[in-house]
């Protein structure tokens, strides 16, 4: 048996319970076999992957807080620690009824190639809460945020683990639990990224995520000879990635005319207004069936759909798994030609599959979405140096990676005879440079 399908095996075996982070391990290892079966001897000797596929540490807790009926509630709170061979761990918190174990694996196993990726010092890790923010008042936000931190205030530091946003954490969860971290630790450093801009957040940072998924987008598209401006573009998701994914590619002169969120979806032929858009999620936290109130051009639907509106490029942002084979074939059906993931594998195996043999480009997660960690790592660049850049230092900074990711993941795909294939040479690119540091690193 070949080195990769033993420890897919192992794998398997051991996280029975958690097919997320089975499904991320089978991604990967799958793609890394040229890699692998190049060095089989040396990596197998020194369990490479062995190691890489399990987490430095799992930490799991209870996070008790009162209600605004004075009602006790218990979440569960994680945070995985799962390879610091390049640097801290970094990633972010997600909140959300359906977190557990195996999702936060998943996530943290993918940023560890992501950060990679980004050519910053940033390991990988992720953690949150089964906690529903949603409907909750702000102090019940504040009282949550306030207990979950004064557990995982004991693992984290500016130069051990730094947490920052994710599925609904945003700038109001990270405030509190900012402060929280501040007056147990009694230290005011860049634990966390995504603050605000008053106590040592990063101008650019909430733009990001969404931003960099265009500029990655754009130079894919451009290495193939086609342009971004005058697409067609569908997005899920209405939160951080979604709505700065639709500006800049507004900005770049293309149509985005979907966005979706856990009830529903829009479809605006007449591309969607951000402004509006942001009002309501951002300022309102309301549905989307307020954007279609105060919109004649929208349609709102129930449900899911986005993926059947026909499109040049399709931006999937919203969560794991949110594009299956059904809407892999409707939009090949419907000439979509590139795909780019804005969130953390929105596409199923199956689907990314029938998208790259019927010739989609195709621009994984971990390279597409890296622009919101990286612009974390300038965050903590700037905390570490007290100073603050401007928003179009950080801006062109972040352009410039993105740029630099496609080419890295272009060329180690050309390398190993995959050209074409990038989520073989994200997964090539990213492994490579964690791999030579747990090498120099000895056994540990
Ligand atoms: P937000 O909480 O800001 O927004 C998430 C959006 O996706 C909301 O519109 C939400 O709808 C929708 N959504 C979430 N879960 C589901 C679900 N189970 N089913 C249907 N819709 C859902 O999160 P982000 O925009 O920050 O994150 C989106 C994705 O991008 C995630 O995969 C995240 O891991 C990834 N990502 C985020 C980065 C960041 O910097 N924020 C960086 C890199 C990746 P509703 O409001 O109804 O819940
Ligand atoms: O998935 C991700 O990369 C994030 N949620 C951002 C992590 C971070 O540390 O900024």
């Amino acid at each position: 048996m070949s080195y990769v399908d033993e420890v897919l095996a192992k794998v398997k075996e051991k996280n029975a319970s958690e097919p997320e982070f089975l499904q991320a391990v089978d991604e990967v290892l799958n793609s890394l076999r040229p890699v692998i079966d190049a060095n089989e001897e040396l990596y197998r000797k020194e369990a490479i992957l062995e190691r890489i596929t399990e987490p430095d540490r799992q930490l799991m807790f209870r996070v008790p807080w009162v209600d605004d009926k004075g009602q006790v509630q218990v979440n569960r709170g994680f945070r995985v620690q799962f390879n610091n061979s390049i640097g801290p761990y970094k990633g972010g918190l997600r909140l959300h009824p359906s977190v557990n174990l195996g999702i936060i694996k998943f996530l943290g196993f993918e940023q560890i190639f992501k950060n990679s990726l980004t050519s910053l010092p940033i390991g990988g890790g992720k953690g949150g809460s089964d906690f529903d923010p949603k409907g909750k008042s702000d102090r019940e936000i504040m009282a949550f945020c306030q207990s979950f931190m004064t557990e995982l205030c004991k693992y984290i530091g500016a130069d051990t683990d730094v947490p920052a946003g994710d599925i609904g954490t945003g700038a109001r969860e990270i405030g509190y639990m900012f402060g929280q971290y501040k007056k147990i630790r009694g230290m005011f450093e860049g634990v966390l990224t995504g603050k605000g801009l008053s106590y040592g957040g990063s101008l650019a940072r909430t733009e990001a995520t969404g931003y960099g998924l265009l500029y990655l987008t754009k130079e894919m598209l451009k290495c193939n000879g086609k342009d971004i401006a005058g697409k067609t573009v569908v997005v899920s998701g209405a939160g951080n990635v979604a709505i700065y994914a639709i500006q800049k590619a507004q900005q770049m002169g293309a149509k985005p005319v979907t966005c979706s969120d856990s009830t529903g979806w829009i479809y605006d032929p007449e591309g969607i207004d951000v402004a509006l858009l942001k009002e309501v999620k951002e300022v309102k936290r309301a549905r989307l069936t307020e954007y279609a109130a105060a919109r004649p051009s929208a349609q709102y639907h129930e449900g899911k759909g986005v993926w059947s509106v026909k499109c040049d490029v399709a931006l999937p942002c919203a969560t794991q798994n949110e594009l299956d084979i059904e809407d892999a074939k409707q939009l090949v059906a419907n000439g979509c030609f590139a795909v780019a993931e804005g969130a953390n594998m929105p596409t199923t195996l199956e689907a990314t599959k029938y998208l790259q043999e019927n010739g989609v480009l195709f621009a994984p997660g971990k390279a597409a979405n890296a622009g919101g960690v990286a612009t974390s790592a300038l965050e903590m660049s700037q905390n570490s140096e007290r100073l603050s850049w401007s928003f179009e230092e950080v801006d062109s900074k972040l352009e410039s990676i993105m740029v630099n990711i496609f080419h890295n993941l272009d060329e180690a795909a050309k390398r190993y005879n995959v050209a074409g294939d990038y989520v073989a040479g994200a997964n090539i690119a990213g492994f490579e440079k964690v791999v030579d540091a747990m090498l120099a690193q000895g056994v540990c």
